[in-house]
């Protein structure tokens, strides 16, 4: 049995995103970042960091979330995964791409531009990370403006990658990007993308 640990106000929104592309079944356990739950022993064995998404399945244990989505993909034989090894490098080079330029400045500057109580938000912060997200999108435009998928001609685990990461874009102007956000709606009305979103947001 796959069992997902993670709620999905986290980056575990992109696991449950994946298994529901993959109609896969699993058990949840629905675990809060930080929360006690991610301190316990037997959870540090499975991910030292102490940070969600992990996923045990039938005994092999992994994190990251980029990585739990391509060996998902994979072991269920998912076009969702690029067979040609060209897409395939796609999909390794914009999942990694997005976790180097775009995911914690994404959640940092979340938290400094609201998130975090206002004493403790640091204005500085927020404008720095905004200067690299905003960089970055371009890039991401850029690629977008030459083909509407990120490996390929469909829709692959690059763009459930990367698009899972910019879920908070769904709720941000992004009219300076429109390939992107076109390219955003089209993966996020999918619709294992929004039984994801719903357990999110109720
Ligand atoms: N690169 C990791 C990041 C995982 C991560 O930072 N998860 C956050 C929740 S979205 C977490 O568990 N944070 C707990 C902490 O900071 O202690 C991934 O993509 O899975």
């Amino acid at each position: 049995m796959l069992r997902i640990h993670g709620a999905p106000q986290s980056r575990t929104i992109r696991t449950l995103w994946m298994v529901g592309e993959l109609g896969l079944s699993y058990e949840h356990n629905s675990v809060l970042p930080r929360a006690p739950g991610t301190r316990t022993p037997e959870f540090l064995a499975m991910n030292a960091n102490g940070r969600v998404p992990v996923i045990d399945d039938d005994g092999f244990v992994l994190s990251e979330s980029m990585a739990i989505n391509m060996y998902l993909a994979k072991k269920h034989n998912s076009p969702l995964y690029p067979a040609d090894p060209k897409n395939e490098a796609l999909m390794w080079q914009w999942s990694l791409w997005e976790t180097d330029r775009l995911d914690r400045q994404i959640t940092t500057y979340a938290n400094h531009a609201g998130a975090l109580p206002e004493a403790q938000r640091d204005p500085a912060i927020a404008a720095s990370m905004w200067a690299e997200i905003t960089a970055a999108m371009a890039v991401l435009d850029g690629a977008l403006a030459k083909g509407p998928w990120l490996a390929g001609g469909d829709f692959s685990v690059a763009d459930l990658n990367v698009a899972g990461a910019l879920f908070r874009g769904l709720s941000m102007d992004l009219s300076a990007w429109p390939h992107v956000k076109e390219w955003l709606a089209r993966c996020w009305a999918r619709p294992a993308a929004q039984a994801a979103r719903k357990m999110r947001e109720g």
